[in-house]
């Protein structure tokens, strides 16, 4: 009975919102002024039951209240502070908005909204983590509007879903519809990673990306921390890895202060930092602070002066993994560490004799698989002997590593290639791992003309298995590499981008009509502008009311 109740209430909202596209296309707007006029208010990903009315109330600044009627705590604190600012004065702290949003209600029309009562179920949580609990309740009607949730992470997303219904009016008026809404997200693992090896990406731009993530109801930020390029990790037990790797150790690293900030701001936002240390590929800049951690290359039987992958038959290496594993799980509170695992070469184990040596006393013949797979399962190891959790890139399971049965399995191949992609969610979760998608959610790879359509409509669960095996893929991740990024374009590059995807793992599977998201996302975009975000045009030609100056 109540299945059948959300599955009427479904597609009475998908049909309210398809009409209210669908007029304003008869009545013959011109596209831009159709798409801002026909979307302000719309919630942005798409909650899974949304009921709008046409009967609205006005806000007022100086009298509406945020009350937590429920339990408190200084996250949710925090959160409606916060969210007060969004609702009233979104361009204060950014000096370039051309258009300063009228701040104060006129009231010339209408019910005055009086308040929002937060009404909290459950004490806090301190860390979000896989199982937090995201789901919420929102009423807005005439004596006031209600967000019942039963964790903090449900009512961090109620108060974002809140803040995005309100909307002014030409007149400057504070406006929200009447509406009624239950939200919950579809995949509890929502990510976003971030690649600060290959450029430095400054703390002051991670963090506005945070912002971006909380009005986009992303959950994880997957710290692709070190590669081959940099090392701007500051390490507790060994500096001279960042001293030796970063690419200057003064002005392109992230102190212990610095990691720590990003992990308070991401909490409070009901963002889980997941960081990546890459290995035995992807790891040349540990190379200087840790001799004879790497491979030595040989040419003509002699060392050529080059370095391969970690070297994986040396006692040493295992003493210091313990070592610095220790201190990422001490330094990051998330369950979960990425350990990489991934594009490992064998050209240079190949070429070395030490190494054919082990082979040989091992065993594996001329199967470097064997190799690979005996790091991994060492490090493995010594990750899940701190009681942690590990996510690794597909080819550690396609290379026949075993892993712990609460793997997590990142598929990323390829993206040119969806066959590529089903066939390998299929196989991972064939052998009971969980998995993530990231392959169809490669953002760095740009071109020219609307391309969100395409990470929009590739879904997680469009493979071939069975209904336990579609359980195990826990959700996907959105990737911004960053060979080609930096502090001046990882904003406006991710964003509104990275916003179809976000809908995309939250919102029901049912919501794939482009027609119908193509508003939504534009109005989803101006929001992000008014907010103070360089957010990049979605759909072509048109405008914002609130733009950069
Ligand atoms: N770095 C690391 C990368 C990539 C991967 N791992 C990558 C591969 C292909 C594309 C983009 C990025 N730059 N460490 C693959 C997971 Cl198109």
């Amino acid at each position: 009975m109540a299945v059948v109740g959300k599955l009427e209430l479904l597609i009475v909202s998908a049909l309210l919102l398809l009409t209210a596209c669908y007029s304003n296309v008869q009545r013959g707007y011109k596209t831009t002024l159709k798409s801002v006029a026909s979307s302000e208010g719309k919630p942005w990903p798409i909650p899974q039951l949304y009921i709008p009315t046409p009967t609205t109330y006005t806000l007022n600044s100086d009298s509406f209240k945020i009350n937590p009627t429920g339990k408190t705590c200084d996250t949710l604190v925090a959160a409606m502070t916060r969210y007060y600012n969004v609702i009233f004065y979104p361009g204060r702290q950014n000096d370039a908005l051309r258009f300063k949003p009228i701040s104060k209600s006129k009231l010339t029309v209408g019910t005055e909204l009086p308040y929002l009562n937060v009404n909290l179920e459950n004490d806090c949580e301190i860390y979000p983590s896989l199982d937090m609990d995201e789901w919420y309740q929102l009423f807005v009607k005439s004596d006031g509007a209600i967000l019942t949730a039963r964790s903090i992470w449900g009512a961090l997303r109620g108060l974002e879903t809140f803040s995005q219904l309100v909307y002014q009016t030409p007149d400057g008026t504070f406006t929200i519809n009447d509406t009624k809404i239950e939200d919950y997200p579809r995949f509890s693992h929502r990510g976003l990673l971030i690649d600060t090896s290959r450029h430095f990406v400054p703390k002051k731009i991670l963090l506005q990306n945070l912002d971006a993530m909380a009005y986009n109801k992303y959950n994880v930020f997957h710290w692709h921390i070190v590669d081959d390029q940099s090392f701007p990790y500051q390490s507790r037990h060994f500096p001279e890895l960042s001293n030796l790797g970063a690419y200057d150790p003064h002005t392109h690293v992230y102190s212990q202060q610095d990691v720590a900030e990003i992990i308070e701001y991401a909490r409070q936002r009901g963002i889980r930092v997941i960081p990546e240390f890459d290995t035995p590929g992807h790891s040349e800049s540990w190379g200087p602070a840790i001799p004879g951690l790497l491979t030595p290359c040989y040419k003509s039987g002699q060392p050529d002066g080059s370095y391969g992958p970690i070297d994986p038959t040396k006692n040493s290496t295992y003493d210091f993994l313990k070592v610095i594993v220790m201190e990422w799980t001490k330094v990051f509170p998330d369950k979960y560490v990425h350990l990489g695992g991934d594009e490992v070469s064998f050209d240079c184990w190949k070429s070395n004799p030490a190494v054919t040596q082990f082979m040989q006393k091992m065993g594996y013949g001329t199967d470097y698989s064997k190799l690979e797979q005996y790091y991994m399962q060492n490090i493995l190891n010594i990750v899940s002997s701190d009681q942690d959790g590990y996510v690794i890139w597909q080819e550690v399971v396609d290379n026949g590593v075993k892993v712990n049965p609460d793997t997590v399995v990142e598929v990323w191949k390829d993206r040119h290639n969806p066959a590529t992609y089903k066939a390998e969610l299929s196989k991972v979760t064939g052998l009971n791992l969980r998995a993530l998608l990231s392959a169809c959610w490669y953002l760095n790879d740009i071109s020219y003309g609307v391309d969100w359509p395409k990470y929009y409509a590739c879904d997680p669960h469009d493979f071939q298995g069975t209904d336990a095996q579609k359980k195990l893929v826990i959700g996907g991740e959105a990737c911004m590499w960053g060979e080609y990024v930096d502090g001046t374009n990882l904003i406006s590059r991710l964003w509104p981008r990275a916003s179809a995807v976000a809908e995309r793992l939250w919102s029901p599977k049912q919501y794939n009509n482009t027609a119908e998201a193509a508003p939504r996302i534009e109005e989803h975009r101006c929001r992000m502008l008014r907010r103070g975000l360089n957010a990049e045009p979605a759909n072509g030609p048109g405008f914002c009311k609130y733009e950069m100056q």
